[in-house]
């Protein structure tokens, strides 16, 4: 059974390798992508039992990203198909260093997603919930979902953790900030990222900032500082140092991959500091591989990088 349970939308993702951009690109790798999928697979390599459910269509994305997650050893049993409403996409390029996001995923069949559908005694069972503010932006009714996936996990004890993940192209600013803010509130670990709490908390004063997260009763990690993470626990700020990544190729996925590493870390029953620690070392991993998910290390992988084990292959 998974001790930890996500859920949300999964879109298959087309990348343009080549400086020409989507525009023109003559081919694009093909691959896949969602907030949530990306944490649950980070757990699973490093050796959780996890599970991550979502509608996806009933097509060839859709059955794509369902047997990859499968084989990624995340559980999958709770997935949805729909017959109505397709599989959403998203084509990424990077053009002179700056990576830009399309979404083709309005009325995408994950959108369609009711509460009704939320199985109470899988998320029961679990020991974190882990949820973002991508699913509430995509209709009432997966923020409705949402409400109630956090709901069955208060009423069964189960740690609710919450990655805000701001994403001005689903909603504005001001509608995401009421809903996010009020979902930090219900969280016990809240993870949200610098740039992301200067807007929801309309200010770039660190203290200001750090004041807010200390009236939530959530722990707070703050990912994204200057090469470092903070963690706010109650009255005591802490910072933890990045791990250095030895060369950077794609950043998208990085908060994701922090997210499956502390979460990990709870897991393992780690000092908060520790935990974090392991998140920042998964950031640092997943940022030299393209892709979202692709350079999500295994716990071995961990492992022989904390112990600084040189490897050459022959
Ligand atoms: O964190 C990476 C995600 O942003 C990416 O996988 C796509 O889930 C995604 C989204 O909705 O932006």
């Amino acid at each position: 059974k998974p001790e930890v349970v996500t859920f949300g939308e999964t879109m298959a993702l087309f990348i343009s390798g080549s400086s020409k951009g989507i525009e023109y690109s003559t081919n694009m790798e093909k691959s896949f992508g969602g907030a949530e999928s990306n944490v649950a697979i980070g757990l699973a390599r490093l050796g959780h039992n996890v599970g991550w459910f979502g509608t996806l269509g009933n097509d060839p994305l859709g059955r794509m990203i369902f047997k990859k997650l499968r084989g990624e050893g995340v559980d999958v049993s709770k997935v949805q198909f729909s017959n109505e409403a397709p599989t959403g996409l998203m084509l990424r390029e990077e053009l002179a260093g700056k990576a830009s996001v399309y979404y083709y995923r309005k009325n995408s069949a994950a959108s369609q997603m009711q509460p009704e559908q939320i199985d109470a005694s899988y998320i029961s069972q679990a020991k974190i919930l882990h949820i973002t503010g991508i699913t509430p932006a995509l209709s009432s009714s997966c923020f409705d979902s949402v409400l109630e996936a956090i709901r069955i996990a208060k009423a069964n004890g189960v740690k609710v953790c919450f990655d805000p993940n701001l994403r001005l192209k689903l909603w504005k600013l001001e509608e995401a900030r009421t809903v996010l803010l009020k979902l930090a509130e219900e969280a016990d670990y809240f993870l949200p990222g610098l740039d992301e709490l200067k807007l929801l908390y309309q200010t770039d004063d660190f203290g200001t900032i750090v004041d807010q997260l200390r009236q939530l009763s959530a722990i707070s990690v703050v990912k994204g500082g200057n090469n470092e993470t903070y963690l706010i626990d109650k009255d005591q700020v802490t910072s933890v140092p990045y791990f250095k990544a030895e060369r950077v190729v794609d950043t998208i996925g990085a908060g994701d991959g922090f997210c499956s590493g502390f979460i990990s870390g709870i897991l393992r029953g780690y000092e908060l500091r520790e935990a974090v620690q392991l998140g920042n070392l998964i950031g640092s991993l997943v940022v030299q591989m393209v892709g979202d998910w692709e350079g999500l290390p295994t716990w071995g992988e961990v492992e022989s990088k904390l112990n600084n084990e040189a490897h050459v292959e022959r």
